[in-house]
């Protein structure tokens, strides 16, 4: 008998496809009564299947008695209680590397983007200013700007050195000094105090919530521009919009927000922000690879080998 797994959310053809060969899956989004579903097949559910949004929560889990293992689409799993996964010996997998390279060009896109003025260049062509008022006023070149990496992991380094090759130089802030010839900083609003762009992408969850926050800004100035990659919850999303209204901070280029898809209305008023619908690792190259990790893991653990992205 196949194995029984849920899926939270829809996920890409070729993932639901290749998940339905081989499980009998649940999908609790289609559910009319998603407390009845859980009810009536909790019990059976050996794995599920979720993203970085959706989850697991230790609520879900503690319906599942049979559940064996998480396995997320993204690399973020703040939406995941680890802690009761843990405690209940249930596997978490995540998509981490896969998805380095496009999450590194969105951060890098967003500097290009917010330094060039490229959207408001953009709209500034279209509503025929060209013609009726000249050229607009100049951008700001990045080579030799200062680059503060908040979390140099994984996709971090990849920022760093694409922008290296762009002349930035950069620092990073982080818990912990590493091995590595970037200027490290052990206090984030004295990082962002020393840069030009402050680069979140560090894990979302309890210990980076709002770390990004009023005097973060303000010491990162109004010639400063902060690019989140990482999480909404890692800025404080009231602070950044009074500081970027206020003039205290120059610029922003966002990719992520805190109540997705929400996003504050004063932002979408302002030319000197750069937003995105959280698409980091939104190609379709890095999405497939993402999907055939989730697949493989689940695979693997079903199999009695060892998963090859574990998180606990
Ligand atoms: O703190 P360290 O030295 O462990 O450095 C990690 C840093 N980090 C933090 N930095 C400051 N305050 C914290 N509370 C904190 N917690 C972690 O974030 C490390 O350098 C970096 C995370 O790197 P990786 O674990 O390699 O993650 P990856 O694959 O680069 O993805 C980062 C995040 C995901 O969690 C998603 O939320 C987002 O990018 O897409």
């Amino acid at each position: 008998m196949k194995p029984e797994i849920l899926m939270m959310g829809p996920m890409m053809p070729h993932v639901e496809a290749a998940l339905d060969e081989a499980y009998t899956v649940h999908r609790l989004f289609k559910a009319d009564d998603r407390d009845a579903l859980i009810a009536e097949i909790g019990p059976r559910i050996r794995g599920i299947a979720t993203d970085g949004g959706l989850g697991a929560s230790a609520d879900l889990m503690g319906k599942l008695s049979a559940l064996e293992i998480v396995s997320c689409y993204g690399v973020g799993v703040d939406a995941i209680d680890l802690g009761h996964a843990k405690s209940q010996g249930v596997t978490v997998t995540n998509t981490p590397d896969v998805l380095n390279d496009d999450v590194a060009n969105m951060a890098v896109a967003l500097v290009l983007a917010t330094s060039r003025t490229l959207v408001a260049n953009d709209t500034w062509v279209r509503q025929g200013r060209w013609q009726s008022e000249g050229a607009p006023p100049l951008a700001r070149s990045i080579r030799g700007a200062k680059v503060g990496i908040l979390g140099l992991g994984r996709i971090g380094k990849d920022i760093a050195e694409k922008l290296g090759v762009f002349g930035c130089e950069i620092a990073y802030h982080g818990r912990s000094k590493q091995d590595i010839s970037y200027e490290y900083f052990d206090d984030l609003a004295a990082m962002a105090k020393a840069v030009d762009y402050l680069i979140a992408i560090c894990p979302g969850g309890p210990s980076t919530n709002g770390i990004v926050n009023a005097e973060v800004l303000e010491a990162l100035g109004k010639d400063g521009t902060f690019i989140n990659v990482a999480r909404g919850s890692v800025h404080d999303e009231t602070a950044l919009v009074a500081a970027l209204h206020n003039g205290t901070l120059g610029a922003a280029g966002l990719d992520v927000f805190a109540k997705e898809p929400g996003v504050p209305e004063a932002l979408l008023k302002m030319d000197n922000v750069v937003l995105q619908p959280h698409q980091g690792s939104g190609t379709v190259e890095t999405r497939r690879a993402m999907g055939d990790l989730v697949v493989e893991n689940m695979r693997r653990h079903f199999t009695g080998e060892p998963v090859k992205t574990p998180v606990t």
